[in-house]
């Protein structure tokens, strides 16, 4: 097949979801061709069959807000036309799956079939925004299919939007053989030169995500014992995170590595995996932590239960309950072994359910599902 994909290229879990499946396509035979306005993030061009299409938006004085939307469906449908695709899969709903719907007019009569995949704050926050959520609402009805990345956000979406559509949820993924713990422990020094148990934490920093929540779980566990906090990423929240950090006194424990590639190589050394969010809809960098052996103290909320079985693959708290993380945490951290042995079956459970061999054939079905679909509606 010949697949478009549109996505935010910027740090967060939807642009990463979108690159990954995209990569994964091309590496079972598809055709890729990303349209945005960046290169998305982990995405490497080079890889055979991956096309990039950037989106130039034009600015003019009389434009406070350059129109994106527009921009985009005019690329989406000159790529279609001259890579003949054979259908666009957008991921976040606003605004790409307004361009799309867009793209998919203009090229009319010739078919353009098109795809949204449902994320989470573009449902949950964005969506709901009253400004947003009568367009949201209609290009999801007009999308030739719907996919949400968990049950919790496909039931939300019927709830919040009333749509009266088919949404199939196709769960997130990771790679099982990319995303493994390391067999060489020897970077951990850089951080824990003396064998102290290394937390972390992986998102964008925005408020959601709760990082001073983190830095709190943190200083609790410090009190009670010696350990090391690595936080990969950046956004909004980091610098209210650093001051937190310098306030009580832990830069000697505490590390901001900014925005990483290659993931697996950080996640593959830590002892415990802290994601206090607000809401997630999915939680991808959870997973991804789990594949890696690594147990996830996470909060009950949206659809990490989905993901994160409490008990078993680490702790599930409510949001906000920076001292039951803390005792959890505590409980994990000073026996090595219960830890260790969380850790293994976090990644057997990532790869029960959440492989990348076993989703990308789920995309590839409905992708096919919804071409026959919408040859059979122009025929
Ligand atoms: O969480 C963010 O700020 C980023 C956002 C995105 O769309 O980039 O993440 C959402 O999509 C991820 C990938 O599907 C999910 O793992 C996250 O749970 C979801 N975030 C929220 O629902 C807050």
């Amino acid at each position: 097949m010949k697949i478009g994909i549109t996505c935010y290229p910027t740090y967060g879990g939807s642009g990463v979801v979108a690159t990954e499946l995209g990569m994964e396509l091309a590496a079972r035979g598809h055709e890729v061709h990303f349209i945005s306005y960046a290169v998305p993030t982990r995405l490497d061009p080079a890889h055979e069959r991956i096309y990039f299409h950037e989106v130039e938006v034009t600015s003019y004085p009389l434009f406070d807000h350059p129109p994106y939307t527009l921009a985009l469906a005019v690329k989406m449908a000159e790529v279609a036309e001259s890579a003949s695709l054979d259908l666009l899969h957008v991921h976040y709903a606003i605004p790409h799956s307004v361009s799309a719907l867009l793209a998919r007019s203009m090229l009319a009569p010739q078919r353009l079939p098109f795809i949204t995949t449902l994320h989470g704050t573009d449902i949950t926050l964005v969506g709901s925004d009253r400004s947003y959520l009568p367009i949201t609402r209609f290009s999801i009805e007009q999308s030739d299919g719907v996919t949400a990345i968990s049950n919790y956000l496909r039931d939300q979406t019927i709830k919040e939007f009333d749509v009266h559509r088919p949404i199939e949820v196709i769960r997130n993924f990771v790679n099982c053989d990319q995303y493994c713990r390391l067999a060489d422990q020897r970077r951990r020094s850089e951080w824990a030169p003396n064998g102290e148990p290394l937390v972390m934490h992986l998102s964008n920093f925005r408020p959601v995500k709760r990082i001073t929540d983190a830095v709190e779980i943190f200083a609790l566990i410090r009190q009670k014992m010696p350990a090391k906090f690595v936080l990969i990423g950046d956004g909004p929240d980091r610098g209210a995170a650093e001051y937190l950090v310098r306030s009580k006194k832990l830069n000697r424990d505490v590390f901001f590595l900014g925005k990483q590639d290659h993931i697996q190589d950080f996640l593959g050394l830590a002892d415990l995996f802290l994601l206090p969010s607000d809401l997630e809809s999915f939680g991808l960098a959870a997973l991804e932590a789990m594949a890696c052996e690594v147990p996830v103290i996470a909060t009950n909320v949206g659809g990490v239960p989905e993901v994160v079985t409490n008990g078993v693959d680490g702790y599930l708290v409510n949001p906000r309950d920076v001292a039951s993380a803390a005792k959890f945490a505590i409980q994990i951290l000073s026996r090595a072994d219960r830890g260790r042995e969380m850790g293994k079956q976090a990644r057997i459970d990532a790869r029960k359910k959440f492989c990348s061999n076993d989703v990308i054939p789920l995309y590839e079905a409905y992708y096919q599902q919804v071409l026959n679909t919408s040859t059979a509606a122009h025929a």
